[in-house]
């Protein structure tokens, strides 16, 4: 039978590049939970459009319509799902600019679960995501804690193909169990148990 909670994953790419590997692993995610895992549903949140983060932008309470609609996508998610790679041993630019719109108050991002992946260099982005976890803090996102996806995204076996799409087995099988793990982290999170009581 289907889950009778469908939780609905925001998940957000921190590369804006066209044939980004991370865009690629939340195409790939997507597709899981497409055809395997019929509790969570994927929307990808576009995140190219936010104007950089200035608060002279905010008036009377407002922000700026593509911030506007931004929040309106994070604040209405179940969880989040972060990829994004690492740029000189931290986070992206640009996620950082989605993170910080989402904080401002009212904080967007509260008291949901999420997870990440990073497709990424040598340290397939590891120093990236601690120092996401470590903003989540303050924001009171709440990550799981395994299992761990690190992607070395231009080591051989080939991972990704010309478009960014994900063609590795493996790595599929990896994101697949986290996404298990999201589910049921966040379905405890809300006090819901897989069989949606
Ligand atoms: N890869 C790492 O593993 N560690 C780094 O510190 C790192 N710094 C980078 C800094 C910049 C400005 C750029 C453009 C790339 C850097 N990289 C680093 C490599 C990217 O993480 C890698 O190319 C990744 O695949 C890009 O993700 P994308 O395909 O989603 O755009």
């Amino acid at each position: 039978a289907p889950p009778r909670t469908v939780l609905r994953v925001a998940a957000i790419s921190g590369s804006l590049r066209r044939a980004s590997a991370n865009t690629g692993l939340i195409r790939a995610a997507a597709e899981i939970c497409r055809e395997s895992i019929p509790g969570l549903h994927i929307d990808h949140v576009d995140i190219s459009e936010l104007p950089l983060l200035n608060t002279d932008l905010e008036v009377n309470g407002r922000f700026p319509p593509a911030v506007e609609a931004f929040r309106d996508k994070v604040s209405s998610a179940d969880c989040f799902l972060f990829a994004s790679p690492e740029y000189n041993y931290s986070i992206s630019g640009p996620l950082k600019n989605a993170l910080d719109w989402g904080s401002r108050p009212p904080n967007c991002w509260a008291d949901r679960a999420a997870a990440m992946l990073s497709a990424s260099g040598g340290s397939g982005g590891s120093r990236s995501q601690y120092h996401i976890r470590q903003v989540g803090v303050f924001l009171d996102i709440h990550f799981i804690n395994k299992p761990e996806v690190f992607t070395k995204a231009h080591l051989p076996p080939k991972k990704f193909d010309a478009d960014g799409d994900l063609i590795d087995s493996e790595t599929k099988e990896q994101v697949r169990r986290m996404l298990l793990s999201l589910q049921a982290f966040a379905l405890r999170l809300q006090g819901k148990s897989e069989q949606g009581n």
